[in-house]
């Protein structure tokens, strides 16, 4: 029998914050990614449970948030700290597991089929797990048990806050179909949509669909949909590989000393590089540049921002900065790459049931 189960960090960043300022516990507060609600461009990553209540959410932006409730703490976010605790929380997790996945900085699947016995002994193992953790940390988590990773998500999902809830197979359809079709995990707010023009209002509509209908009507998505609505998932628990980095490079068709060529190389290169550090979930914080000459020699110079940063924008900023900077003037170049690296996981990687 599998045994899947999905840990997740209760109302993360907030969480860590209250650690270190005691005096916010309980009360409505919120990390952001600005330091200036009033006014600023930034956005709510998270909010406690107490400032949930009246509305806050993440994602929406900080001045929306402080209209709504100027009666906040408002925390600019520490990216780093956030990791720290993280690799603390992943380090305990792991030794509950027989395989261990980790999605993003705050949640990780975990394979107990081994560990475990049966549903009991997982539910049992799991509050260890989750004792453990507030234990050591101080931290309040959620652990879903079920048959699969989307069930374990789903369960997840149910025990919020601060509980422990299994989904055993045969109860996983029952579980699911009452909920609304937004609810399935990895079902955006599009796809939701779509599938309420089509009279798929709950997950169980969707569980019920002739499966050659959703295929027409949602191509290969259809098939994947009607998979997950009955509770369905396959895939195994992966052990994470690392990514350290990620890069793009050009060679000119013809060696160039012109810098608008290469400001369009860098560009060009940039959005690609931020695309999938955006797909990926990642923040980075080292830009690389990497110059070579017609002879073959080559430059290679980084800058290290402040803080990781999500910003994709800042990569060509940077890049650029790095050539004006460091390129010999007048020098002509036979190829340019665009490196970030020093990468951390932000955000989970939703398995894509989102129709594009
Ligand atoms: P989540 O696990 O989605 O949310 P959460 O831990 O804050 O709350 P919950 O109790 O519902 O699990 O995300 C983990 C962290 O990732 C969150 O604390 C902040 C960050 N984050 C963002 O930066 N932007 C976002 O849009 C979301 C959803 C999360
Ligand atoms: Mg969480
Ligand atoms: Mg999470």
């Amino acid at each position: 029998m599998r045994l899947i189960a999905l840990v997740d960090m209760d109302y993360f960043f907030v969480a860590c914050e209250e650690l270190r300022h005691p005096e916010i516990r309980g009360k409505p507060a919120v990390v952001g990614s600005d330091q200036k609600p009033e006014g600023g461009r930034g956005v709510v990553m998270t909010a406690s449970y107490a400032a949930r209540k009246f509305g806050l959410r993440s994602g929406m932006p900080l001045s929306m948030a402080y209209r709504i409730k100027k009666d906040t703490a408002y925390i600019p976010q520490d990216f780093e700290y956030y990791e720290e605790m993280s690799a603390k929380v992943m380090a305990i997790v792991k030794t509950h597991a027989d395989k261990f996945e980790q999605v993003s900085i705050d949640e990780a699947f975990i394979d107990i089929s081994k560990k475990a016995k049966d549903y009991d002994d997982a539910l049992k193992l799991m509050k260890q797990l989750k004792k453990e953790i507030r234990e050591k940390l101080g931290l309040p988590c959620s652990i879903g048990v079920s048959v699969n990773k989307l069930m374990a998500k789903m369960a997840s999902e149910g025990a919020k806050p601060d509980g422990v809830k299994v989904v055993r197979e045969d109860e996983a359809k029952e579980f699911l179909s009452k909920k609304p079709v937004g609810d399935l995990y990895g079902v955006g707010r599009k796809t939701s949509q779509m599938l309420e023009q089509f009279g798929y209002r709950t997950i169980g509509d969707l569980a019920k669909a002739n499966p050659v209908v959703l295929v027409e009507r949602f191509k290969s998505y259809g098939a994947e949909l009607h998979n997950a609505a009955n509770g369905v998932d396959e895939s195994e628990v992966q052990e994470n590989w690392e990514v350290k980095s990620i890069s793009r490079e050009r060679t000119f068709e013809r060696d160039t000393s012109e810098r608008n060529e290469m400001v369009e190389a860098i560009g060009a290169m940039s959005k690609e590089v931020g695309e999938e550090l955006k797909n990926g979930g990642f923040a980075f914080k080292v830009v690389t540049i990497k110059l070579r000459y017609p002879d073959f020699s080559e430059t290679m110079r980084s800058r290290s921002l402040s803080h990781r940063s999500v910003d994709t924008e800042e990569i060509a900023q940077v890049a650029v900065q790095l050539l004006d900077k460091y390129a010999e003037r007048e020098e002509k170049l036979r190829k340019i790459g665009v490196r970030v690296s020093n990468l951390a996981k932000y955000k989970g990687q939703k398995r894509m049931l989102e129709y594009a």
